[in-house]
């Protein structure tokens, strides 16, 4: 049985834009809203569910106001976790879901509950702005601080399942403030820089720094398509861009408020984008 959330996009790819919105509330999809803050957007745990996990930071700076709550095939909003500070990037590693938050890594096992899995105070440097996560196939964390937001105190680190933490070797004079992460393939690590907007490959056991591409504004998150094309978000200037595998940069949306940590869905039809300053996540079709 379709659900609401892949009737939106058959009626989107039918019918005009408008004429397809007129359709989606006839159906009776509402696109989710009412978010605090949300940064990241995950469709996390295989399996039918087909739950896209949010990242809410609340109030910025304020603790205990942060939470992840789920958005099911029909559009409806869940409580799952809370309790935390500035919540940012989640990954799946294995079983579970871990989230980047002003205490470290946090862990978040199925049922919701959650522990501090790399504590803030264990990592080489004081974390300042921890950002983005991502999972390598061999279970380590990448964590990325973009330090000051203006290009001073940035840094990767990578966790291993054991919670050792190490700062991943990158050419700093390069990235100063790395934000969104992404494996490229077993070696290769996509970094995306928040304040010259530009993509880097960091290929991992040399440290080597490659420009991928460029133009991405307040570089936030990255994706990758089913078909390899990657997806890239511009916080500041609201936009997401499609990269082609040859390096070809498209616009493929502009006009909202602030697109953070983006996501393709398990479909690949859609790029989830969180509008932080809007309060909703938009589905983006792309196929
Ligand atoms: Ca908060
Ligand atoms: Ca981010």
């Amino acid at each position: 049985m379709m659900n609401k959330r892949n009737l939106l996009l058959a009626l989107t790819l039918m019918f005009s834009a408008s004429a397809a919105h007129a359709l989606i509330k006839a159906s009776g999809w509402v696109e989710p809203e009412g978010f605090v803050s949300p940064e990241s957007v995950l469709e996390a745990w295989d399996g039918p569910d087909g739950r896209i996990y949010v990242s809410e930071i609340g109030e910025f700076g304020k603790d205990g106001d942060g939470k992840v709550r789920f958005i099911d095939t029909e559009g409806q909003v869940h409580p799952f976790a809370d309790g935390m500070d500035d919540p940012k990037g989640l990954a799946m590693a294995g079983e579970n879901l871990y989230v980047a938050d002003k205490q470290g890594v946090l862990k978040i096992t199925r049922d919701g509950k959650w522990t501090v899995f790399a504590a803030a105070g264990d990592f080489p440097a004081p974390l300042q702005f921890p950002n983005d996560l991502e999972a390598d196939a061999k279970g380590n964390i990448y964590l990325s601080d973009t330090g000051d937001l203006k290009g001073q105190g940035g840094a990767i680190y990578r966790i291993s399942k054991t919670g050792k933490i190490t700062r991943v070797k990158a050419d700093d004079t390069l990235i100063s403030a790395p934000n969104g992460l992404l494996m490229d393939g077993n070696d290769g690590l996509l970094v995306v820089d928040f304040v010259s907007g530009i993509l880097y490959r960091v290929q991992l056991s040399t440290g080597k720094t490659t420009k991928i591409a460029e133009g991405f504004g307040g570089g936030d998150g990255i994706a990758r398509g089913k078909d390899g094309t990657l997806y890239v978000s511009d916080w500041k200037g609201g936009k997401v861009f499609s990269v082609s595998k040859k390096g070809t940069v498209k616009l493929i949306k502009d006009g909202l408020q602030s697109a953070a940590d983006i996501t393709v869905d398990k479909s690949g039809w859609y790029v989830l984008v969180p509008d932080m300053k809007a309060g909703r996540v938009i589905y983006l079709p792309i196929k």
